[in-house]
């Protein structure tokens, strides 16, 4: 028998501490105006005292105790992140740990906002080839790795974490995939530079460690090469999808991939509104909420587009039926 791997819970979970738009320009020289018109964006979470790992444990927790799981009946733990608390241990281990899912393996993906997308199509290839029971999760404390100073790009982001519990199936779920990257570009979109001062040289040359982006050229990666790589996947399915799940960067990027693509705006879920960019977690943040709130089911057969984008560049889409 093939086995498939299907969504059976979602959890999500972000800093207590919201931080509006009219609360930053307490602290820099913005205004809700500027940041909401070009994004979308109204407020977001930002950790006061969690790290990385705190916000993915909470997640882990709660996607055991919505099926009644124990620990040991996992099989793998995978964490997208471009903010883990180490290099090494990974978040997915830490979880691991700290949830004692003593049989399971685990490590976190670098796949930036795609993370989740990744991370969710590599989960499900361990459990076509055999494996029970995952975690997936996507999880963000962004604020850490922020230039405080740098009003275009501060204002942006969020801190959170949202996953799913991936178990074996004898029905396929994850319909249709694309997994693209293009690292020619990896220096529009920047963070957590590592250059080293060695006793024998140097390697690397002096720049930030925090986050950079050059907004215009994401901005069209993202309305171009994104929208042409979703458009191609749905091609055949078009009409029969139920909603659009698009990592929260910008609402202007779902304005343009919506129209570009020929689908009804309303089609896609939005929620930067409250939380920011939180990069490879907007996804399951998204889908957890849109669960919770019943425009969703788990079961329900409904089919979504999954799809993530970002530093790298990485980008992937999928088509699956929950
Ligand atoms: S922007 O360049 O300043 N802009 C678009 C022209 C304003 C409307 C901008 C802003 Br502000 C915020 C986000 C983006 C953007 O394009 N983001 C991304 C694009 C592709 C992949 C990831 C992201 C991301 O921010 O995570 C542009």
């Amino acid at each position: 028998m093939t086995n498939f791997g299907q969504v059976t819970a979602t959890a999500s979970y972000v800093p207590e501490k919201i931080v509006t738009n009219d609360q930053l320009s307490e602290i820099m020289d913005t205004s809700d105006e500027w940041i909401y018109s070009r994004t979308g964006i109204k407020a977001r979470h930002i950790a006061t005292n969690e790290n990385t790992s705190d916000l993915c444990i909470n997640v882990a927790e709660q996607l055991l105790a919505k099926k009644n799981l124990s620990p040991e009946e996992l099989d793998f733990i995978l964490v997208a992140t471009m903010s883990p608390d180490y290099n090494s241990p990974s978040v997915a281990c830490m979880v691991q740990g700290a949830i004692g899912a003593t049989k399971a393996f685990a490590f976190d993906i670098s796949a930036a906002c795609a993370g989740f997308v990744y991370a969710l199509s590599m989960g499900e290839k361990l459990i076509r080839t055999g494996s029970q029971k995952g975690l997936i999760i996507g999880g963000e404390v962004l604020s850490k790795v922020l230039d405080w100073e740098d009003r275009t790009t501060a204002v942006l982001f969020g801190d959170g974490a949202g996953g799913v519990l991936l178990e074996a199936t004898d029905q396929q779920h994850v319909l249709k995939e694309s997994l693209q990257a293009d690292g020619t570009r990896g220096m529009s979109l920047t963070s957590g530079y590592r250059g080293s001062k060695n006793p024998y040289g140097r390697s690397g040359v002096e720049q930030t460690s925090c986050l950079t982006m050059t907004g215009r050229d994401i901005f069209d990666f993202a309305t171009r090469d994104v929208a042409k790589s979703i458009d191609e996947l749905i091609k055949e399915d078009k009409e029969t999808i139920d909603y659009f799940l698009l990592h929260q960067a910008n609402s202007r990027i779902l304005d343009k991939i919506a129209r570009k693509v020929k689908v009804p705006r309303e089609k896609f879920l939005q929620n930067m509104d409250k939380y920011g960019n939180t990069s490879g977690a907007t996804i399951p943040i998204l889908l957890d909420e849109a669960i919770a709130e019943g425009t969703l089911t788990l079961g329900s057969k409904q089919k979504l587009v999954l799809s993530g984008f970002g530093g790298g560049l990485t980008w992937g889409t999928m088509i699956i039926a929950l």
